[in-house]
């Protein structure tokens, strides 16, 4: 597709610097609401990934970041809060052209997203290693934590800034450096982040992004034995070939990656709030979270009552433009995507499922990559709607009988990313979140986070966390330090054991 109007040109951003692609390429960004371009980003090729590596290590090794307190580090990440605070509604904006998500809810989450800077900035200074007892007196044993060095971060297109803030938070509160690829389709707000990294006061080198494909940039990235770690956000089939080229070389990853979640209604459970939450689960960001409910469990006893909820609310949302205030469904972020989308819709119907509401793009959206909330009902756990993930506004619901038939089938998947329980019995509630095998699980709620909780996968949803205490350990390495305090002549190695 061409346009009369010169479309904004971004460049890639390294090493403080805006810099042209090696390549000379360009790629155009759409709105998916209107199926039109609407800026270009430069196509990063191995060249170009070459020269931000570098500048990153450089950046890691430069006494203008190695030598910073921690202090001073924790500084540096609550002014780019603070900025990113001021900026919050702009960058919203430009989120919401550039991946359809609701304007509203890209603006919360945007207004939300200083809070992970200034978690991570007040976890800055407390990284503390340890005295460990010995055995032996005249022994100090100590350990250090390290940074890693260089992070190299992929990230979707469904929550560019926020999942790209999960990794750059903790990464520089550790002391690491770091080179972002963001999706080819949603760039445009993390290199207007950069402008902020830049007036915080970063030195240069220590925030760098590369834009361009997954497979071109991307690969580039993740495959380079200067990257120390790669934390990767998006599919399971990438995220698991990222992890088989950064395991050859024995580098780390966080991967954080898709989803089945199970979302189970008891019969004890309040009905209105439980229909809510399921919308919220699956059609909230037109189902485009990995941590969509998309498995809906109803119990045989509240099954009709819940489902004609749901049904009653789904078939008043409003789709439209997602920049207007009124609109509660935007499009689909991708044309790749609204095409999985109708497929697996005509995979559902052909495997038995009974399609109860939406199953179509709406009519009323000739224009952009709208789809309908769309319900299976009768759906079983072996089909492959049940199986595998959507990524789109499509709820298939499941009828159980007890508490032992739900537990297996919620289990009873690849992935491991999330759960939610809808119950007043508090001990089945908890008893669920125990033996419910994933990551995170929601009680009368669904789809919060926050920087405090510790979030990510088990199974096929990937490996290590993001937000809470835990991420520290995954972006830092321990060294142990042996000290020999005693002026005693060092023992003879070969009178050990006499
Ligand atoms: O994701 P990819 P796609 C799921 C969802 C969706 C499916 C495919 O089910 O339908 O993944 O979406 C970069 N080496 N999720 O194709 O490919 C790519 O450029 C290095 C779940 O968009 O995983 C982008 O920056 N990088 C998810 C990022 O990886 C590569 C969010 C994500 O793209 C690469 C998004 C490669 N070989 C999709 N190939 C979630 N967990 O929330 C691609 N990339």
């Amino acid at each position: 597709m061409t346009t009369a109007v010169a479309l904004k040109r971004y460049e890639h951003y390294i090493d403080g610097e805006w810099v042209s692609p090696a390549g000379g390429a360009y790629i155009a960004s759409y709105n998916p609401a209107t199926a039109e371009p609407w800026y270009e980003i430069a196509r990063g090729t191995k060249e170009d990934v070459e020269r931000a590596v570098k500048a990153a290590r450089a950046a890691f090794e430069n006494p203008a970041w190695a030598n910073l307190s921690q202090t001073a580090r924790g500084k540096l990440l609550r002014k780019l809060g603070d900025l990113i605070g001021d900026h919050a509604d702009e960058l919203g904006r430009i989120e919401s052209l550039d991946n359809g998500k609701l304007l509203r809810e890209m603006g919360a989450q945007l207004r939300g997203l200083p809070d992970y800077y200034y978690y991570f900035s007040g976890i800055a200074d407390k990284i503390e290693g340890a005295v460990i007892p010995g055995s032996r007196r005249e022994i100090l044993n100590y350990t250090l934590r390290e940074p890693l060095g260089v992070v190299g971060a992929i990230v979707p297109w469904n929550s560019p800034l926020s999942l790209a803030s999960s990794k750059i938070a903790p990464a520089l509160a550790t002391g690491n450096t770091i080179v972002l690829k963001p999706s080819e389709h949603t760039s445009a707000s993390l290199l207007e982040l950069m402008k902020l990294v830049d007036e915080a006061g970063f030195p240069r080198g220590v925030v760098n992004v590369v834009t361009g494909y997954g497979e071109e940039a991307g690969a580039a990235l993740t495959r380079h034995p200067g990257v120390d770690k790669v934390a990767f956000t998006g599919g399971s089939d990438t995220g698991s070939m990222i992890a088989k080229d950064v395991g050859a070389r024995l580098g780390r990853v966080t991967l954080e990656l898709g989803g089945k979640s199970p979302n189970i209604v008891f019969a004890d459970a309040d009905p209105h709030n439980a229909a809510i939450g399921i919308i919220a689960g699956i059609f909230a960001a037109a189902g485009q979270t990995c941590i969509a409910g998309s498995r809906v469990f109803l119990h045989e006893k509240i099954h009709d009552e819940v489902l004609g909820r749901v049904i009653d609310r789904t078939s008043k949302i409003k789709i439209g433009d997602p920049l207007l205030d009124d609109t509660e469904l935007g499009p689909l972020a991708i044309h790749e995507q609204l095409e999985k989308v109708k497929k697996y819709v005509d995979i559902g119907a052909n495997e038995g499922a009974k399609l109860v509401y939406g199953g179509t793009p709406p009519p009323e959206q000739p224009k952009g990559w709208f789809f309908q909330p769309t319900i299976f009902d009768g759906v079983n756990n072996d089909m492959r709607i049940a199986r595998e993930e959507i990524f789109g506004p499509v709820a298939g619901v499941l009828t159980f009988r007890d508490e032992e038939e739900v537990l297996a089938l919620g289990n009873d998947t690849s992935f491991g990313l999330a759960a939610g329980i809808w119950t007043r019995d508090l001990g089945r509630a908890h008893r669920l979140a125990s033996k419910l095998n994933a990551g995170t699980v929601w009680i009368n709620m669904y789809r919060a986070m926050a920087p405090q909780v510790p979030f990510g996968g088990f199974k096929g949803s990937g490996i290590g966390k993001e937000g809470g205490w835990e991420v520290i350990h995954d972006y830092t390495r321990v060294k142990s330090v042996w000290v020999n305090t005693s002026d005693a002549p060092t023992a003879d190695p070969f009178v050990i054991g006499r």
